[in-house]
């Protein structure tokens, strides 16, 4: 009798299982090998997640957050191997860069990698396998946490997989940064881009030169002829907009990155769009007239860094020994982007330089600058990254571009043997409409809805094997003229993001934009759960 309770009990006790189909599963970015099996694995109370060492740890912690959070459930960790109902982390040095294999079985799953990329990819892909409640910050109970048994064996098809923020046309504190973080790499987007200078604000504390911030980083708020349609920012009582990170904040930003797997690239601008810190320190100009931080889009804006003076490379010198102290990134950035050099024309200590150094004209001059910046750069045993314009004049030796007029820029400079990165603003550009102009918020211009990004393509039709071997990757860039705030910010980037991390990671044979949909619908309810502000337009579909 005893036997038969007990019997009855277990059956009783037995969690009810579900029967997967392929549709079940949608994961994005879509992984390269994925098999459905018979059978499923349910997370309970009494699920181990079983570590040994601190790589492991570090990602297993993530999911372990999310069930704590979402199920209320506090899993354990251990490093000995329970009989069955685990996850195990293993490591397996012959998966290469940011690869995983992800196993589910019945009583345990198996997530094998070579590198923290590679183990938080696995964790993350396993939570996309979860109920979309596993997302939420409250407790769901009545639910079964329960994942397909798959064989899922993944990796990259490109390394650089970036989004930049703008954060000087408006400031996003290092909360909504650090969210960000999150959601790059849950989306296996390896490198957060930051804007840290622009005319419109300094975002980072310098300790030699403090006025960057007391000064640079705040500007009255006012109406302007240029960004005439743009959303106002919140500005305080007495009209001043403005902010940025310290040096603490920016440590914190790069630990909590480095967890997830993410690179943080600091761009520092330069020669132009820097009117913020020439209204911190005028003798950084030509002509050192006292300018205010500009509040909008001012256009040509001639008050860029001075050419002539050795003072200059000085400044910009300690500038970036004090951010590559705070950025690990190989990668720095420098602008470079759109220097209109009417001052350079007419300033004698450049046309001194020109002379000096044997230069033809004021394009040569700004190579002359970059290729000074990238021989410091490379001193630091850093590599020197600059937006397109850095080819004019000649490109700097060690220099990779950042190709954002198109893919053209990207199509010279890895003839030349140069690494690059694909920006173009036809498909990457997430300051631009997603949808018709008359039923979205106010943007840039532009018109890149979901179904144009889904078919960016970084390697371009044409390429040689030998430049196709350059292109490190693609990035989207969030402009902010028209980003007040983060509600739309996150409008912007999601569900865009997603259609550009598959892109990046998914290999690109089998991928379509009418399979792509079946998953990106059921994401938006992940994003929801996250609450995320992500853009619900029929056209971000439709189109
Ligand atoms: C051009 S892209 C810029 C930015 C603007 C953007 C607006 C680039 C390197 N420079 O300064 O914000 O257009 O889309």
């Amino acid at each position: 009798l005893i036997l038969a309770l007990a019997v009855l009990l277990q059956v009783g006790c037995q969690k009810q299982k579900t029967t997967f189909t392929e549709s079940d599963i949608k994961i994005i970015p879509h992984p390269k090998e994925l098999t459905l099996n018979q059978g499923s694995f349910i997370f309970d109370a009494d699920t181990k997640f079983v570590v040994t060492s601190d790589t492991q740890l570090q990602a297993a912690q993530i999911l372990i957050d999310r069930f704590k959070t979402a199920a209320g459930l506090e899993l354990e960790l251990t490093k000995d191997q329970p009989s069955s109902n685990f996850v195990i982390l293993k490591d397996n040095s012959q998966l290469g860069a940011e690869a995983y294999t992800l196993v589910v079985g019945d009583d345990n799953i198996v997530i094998e990698a070579s590198d923290l990329s590679g183990f938080v990819y696995g964790i993350e892909t396993l939570r996309q396998l979860l109920p979309v409640a596993v997302e939420k910050n409250t407790v769901s109970a009545d639910v079964s946490w329960e994942v397909p048994n798959v064989n899922i064996a993944d990796a990259p098809r490109y390394k650089w997989r970036g989004l930049m923020l703008d954060v000087s046309r408006h400031f996003f504190e290092k909360d909504y940064v650090m969210k960000t973080i999150d959601r790059l790499s849950y989306l296996k987007m390896n490198t957060l881009h930051l804007h840290l200078v622009d005319d419109q604000g300094w975002r980072i504390e310098i300790k030699k030169y403090p006025k960057l911030t007391e000064v640079g980083a705040y500007r009255v708020d006012q109406e302007d002829k240029h960004w005439n349609a743009r959303p106002r920012a919140k500005a305080d009582e007495k009209g001043t907009y403005g902010g940025f990170y310290t040096q603490e904040d920016i440590k914190e930003i790069v630990a909590y990155a480095e967890k997830r797997g993410i690179t943080v690239v600091p761009e520092i601008e330069m020669p132009a769009h820097v009117s913020s810190a020439v209204a911190a320190y005028p003798s950084l100009s030509c002509f050192e007239t006292p300018i205010s931080v500009p509040s909008g889009g001012l256009w040509p804006i001639t008050d860029i860094y001075c050419a002539g003076k050795e003072s200059t490379f000085e400044f910009l010198e300690n500038v970036l020994v004090e951010v590559m102290d705070l950025f690990p990134s190989k990668y720095i950035h420098v602008g470079g982007d759109e220097a209109t050099k009417t001052n350079w024309e007419k300033c004698p200590h450049c046309q001194k330089r020109i002379k000096a150094e044997g230069l033809e004209n004021v394009e040569e001059l700004q190579s002359y600058f970059i290729k000074r910046m990238e021989r410091f750069i490379s001193s630091k045993d850093r590599i020197l990254i600059g937006w397109d314009e850095i080819l004019e004049g000649g490109l700097a030796p060690g220099a990779t571009v950042m190709s954002w007029r198109g893919v053209k820029g990207g199509l010279e400079a890895s003839e030349q043997g140069h690494d690059v990165v694909m920006t173009p603003g036809s498909h990457c550009y997430f300051d631009h409409y997603q949808g018709p102009q008359d039923s979205e918020p106010a943007a840039w211009g532009g018109y890149t809805p979901l179904s144009k990004v889904y078919e960016f393509d970084p390697t371009v039709d044409g390429m040689s094997d030998e430049q196709a071997k350059h292109v490190l990757g693609g990035q989207a860039n969030l402009w902010a003229e028209y980003i007040p705030d983060t509600d739309q910010s996150e409008y912007m980037i999601y569900p865009r993001i997603a259609a550009l991390s598959e892109t990046l990671w998914s290999p690109k044979e089998g991928r379509s934009w009418n399979e792509f949909t079946t998953r990106i619908i059921p994401m938006f309810d992940r994003f929801a759960a996250m609450g995320i502000n992500y853009a619900k337009s029929v056209y971000t579909i439709r189109e």
